[in-house]
Formats: C-alpha cells, structure tokens, sequence
C-alpha cells in the first residue's frame, strides 16, 4: 500500500496556481472594426469598403511606438496592406485602414483563414476572413 503525503505548504502552493490567461494583467488593448471581414480573390479593395478594410486603433495611449503586428492562420491567400499597423502616443486613437485583398489561387474554392493582430502587452484579436472564389 502506498501513502501520498502532501503537505500543508505543498497543498497551498497548489491551490495557490489560478489559470492565468494570455497577459494577466493587459496594460493596452487593440480594437477593431469588426472581427469579421470578406474579401473577393483578386478583386482588389477599394479604403473605406467595410468588407475588405479592416480599421484598427489602439485603446490606450502608449508612451513610444507601438507595432501591432498581423499574422495569417493560412499562407498565400490573402495581403494586407500596410502590413504593420504602426502608432505613437498621437496617432493611437485614430483609426488606420488595413486592406485585406484575397490573392488569386487556381482552385475553385472560397477559403476560411485568421488574421490574429498582436502587440506586447494586449490580448490578441482575431479576425475571420472569408476569401470569395472568382474561379
Ligand atoms: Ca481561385
Ligand atoms: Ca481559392
């Protein structure tokens, strides 16, 4: 028969583990438009047309440049121009325009992909993307 001690110091150590989530303590956030966009392969996007431009600022004034970055859950199917949303302590609150423009492929078939934008210090956002077939 075998004993298990634990004890009292290892037990509170256990209970003591809560889950943290990404950044436990988030000193900024990214915000977005709209975390659902849909786009026409090689069909180009127009600044301003709510489905293919995606707007993103930040929520909280940084003291120096702030990048946030943008990742695709699927290579080669859609840009996104600029590529880095960039900000300072004066531009955080305003809205920059980031094209999102399905790139033409040789399938017949829409495609489903993520972009996930990311910054130190804030949770990440992601953004379904729906690329329309034109073949
Ligand atoms: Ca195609
Ligand atoms: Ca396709």
């Amino acid at each position: 028969m075998k004993v298990f001690l634990l004890t009292a110091a290892a037990a509170l150590a256990l209970l003591a583990l809560p889950a943290l989530p990404a950044h436990a303590d988030p000193t900024q956030t990214i915000v977005v438009d709209s975390t659902t966009k849909s786009v026409i392969e090689g069909a180009g996007c127009t600044s301003g047309n709510a489905d293919c431009t995606l707007k993103v600022h930040l929520g909280t004034q940084p003291t120096g440049n702030v990048a946030v970055t943008i990742t695709a859950s699927v290579a080669g199917k859609v840009v996104w121009l600029p590529t880095v949303g960039a900000f300072n302590a004066t531009n955080y609150a305003t809205d920059k325009n980031i094209l999102i423009l399905g790139r033409s492929d040789v399938d017949d078939v829409d495609e489903d992909l993520t972009l996930t934008l990311s910054t130190a210090g804030a949770d990440d956002v992601v953004v379904s993307v729906h690329v329309t077939d034109d073949d």
